[in-house]
């Protein structure tokens, strides 16, 4: 087989990576390991920020988002029994749209096919090759054939457990890392939210998120230990203690419904630097995974690749390798800037068992600040939403 860029795994970076390469005229082909069902069904991020909703809807795959996504122009912080709304659109001019990942995975992988795009799903044993000649090529094997796919580049789109960095010599990349003493259990709950916007709370026995997928559909996490066994958290637990952190003011109640989906999410902040190693392109999870405090995972992937797009698109329209070899600087700024903010937003909103006292303080007053200050709302707004290309 030949193509122009060959891309390995069916996420939001790779799905939507090939999407914008057809619009630009460029082949590619998506090799992914799990089947499509499993891709479609597999429940994760929620909230698009306004650039990935423009991308979205831009590139012509965003019909669906705007009929049956939610705009958000605010989020509630809940903390020591009050609730504090942040106005961000009022502040930046920009807002969120509350939609599933699984839905833009929908979205993506029906406009690659109904345009004839090649995805091959359920592929098995990738191997990277000839990554540092101008002819490199992805072997695989497929509904029980051995497959070569030869390719001008390689876009590795394959997640935080995916295989293409592995082809890089080693002392290439450079690895920053940060585990966090604490795990996301999260649930869907047929269950019509009792919010119109997302509710953060910081709580000392932890915190939670109130989220939504539609008004039937509700999205809630725990913060909990991070060795958690999601058997140790029966629904009626779980139902408990969402009550215990969430109903902290006057006059309201969380809904409760059927659980429909539960599980646990470690807490890591991971970023691989150069995202390219000669023909070999990193975008997303691959390279870089955020706590998803700041809900900015899927938007860097899609941020990612983007760029990507538009460099191989001058590659092919002339032969100018100046935005590919400049991919990874450009691409680094913007996953620094949401691993700062995940980071910081990670630490303000959850709380330690052995929390020390003088931290708590600190936590206490960032929250005093974030929701009494307009210059530091702001600032929590224009990166939640989303800063315009930095
Ligand atoms: P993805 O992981 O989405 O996609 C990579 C694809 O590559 C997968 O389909 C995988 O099957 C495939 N693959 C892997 N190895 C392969 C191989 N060897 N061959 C072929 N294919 C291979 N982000 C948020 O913003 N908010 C959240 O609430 C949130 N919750 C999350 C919950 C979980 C359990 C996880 C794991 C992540 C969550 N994230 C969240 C982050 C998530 O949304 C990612 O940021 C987003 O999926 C990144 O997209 P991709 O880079 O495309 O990677
Ligand atoms: C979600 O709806 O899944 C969600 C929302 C906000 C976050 C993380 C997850 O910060």
């Amino acid at each position: 087989m030949r193509t122009q860029v060959g891309i390995v795994g069916a996420g939001p970076a790779g799905l939507m990576l090939s999407h914008l390469l057809h619009l630009a005229g460029i082949d590619s082909v998506v090799i992914e390991r799990r089947s499509r069902e499993y891709v479609q069904k597999r429940v994760r991020a929620g909230v698009l920020e306004q650039g990935s909703v423009d991308l979205l809807v831009g590139s012509g795959v965003g019909e669906r988002l705007l009929r049956e996504g939610a705009r958000h122009e605010g989020i509630e912080l809940r903390f020591d029994g009050e609730s504090h709304r942040v106005p961000m659109t009022e502040l930046t001019g920009r807002a969120i749209t509350v939609y599933g990942q699984q839905e833009v995975i929908k979205d993506l992988i029906a406009a690659r096919l109904a345009a004839g795009g090649q995805l091959l799903f359920e592929v098995d044993d990738v191997v990277l090759r000839d990554l540092d000649s101008e002819e490199p090529s992805i072997r695989f094997r497929h509904e029980g054939r051995d497959v070569e796919l030869h390719c001008d580049f390689v876009a590795g789109c394959d997640g935080s457990h995916g295989v293409s960095r592995g082809f890089v010599p080693d002392g290439v990349f450079t690895t920053y890392e940060r585990e966090y003493p604490f795990a996301w259990l999260g649930i869907l709950a047929a269950a019509p939210p009792a919010v119109h916007e997302l509710i953060y709370a910081n709580h000392e026995r932890g915190f939670a998120l109130y989220s939504l997928r539609s008004p039937e559909i509700s999205r809630l996490y725990l913060q909990v230990a991070a060795d958690t066994d999601i058997a140790e958290w029966p629904d009626d637990r779980i139902w408990s203690e969402l009550r215990t952190r969430l109903e902290t003011v006057p006059d309201w109640t969380l809904n409760e419904g059927p659980i429909l989906e539960k599980g646990v999410t470690p807490m890591r902040s991971f970023v691989v630097e150069p995202m390219q190693w000669k023909r070999l392109f990193l975008a997303g999870d691959a390279v870089h995974i955020v706590p998803p405090t700041g809900a900015k995972g899927m938007n860097l992937a899609l941020a990612d690749v983007a760029l990507l797009a538009k460099a191989f698109g001058a590659w092919y329209d002339g032969g100018q390798d100046e935005l590919l070899a400049t991919y990874s600087r450009d691409a680094l700024r913007r996953v620094w800037r949401a691993q700062h903010f995940s980071w910081w937003m990670t630490s303000m909103l959850h709380r330690l068992p052995d929390q020390d006292p003088y931290e708590r303080q600190l936590q206490r007053s960032a929250l005093r600040y974030v929701t009494s200050s307009k210059a530091y709302a702001t600032s929590l707004a224009e990166n939640y939403v989303g800063l315009p290309e930095v």
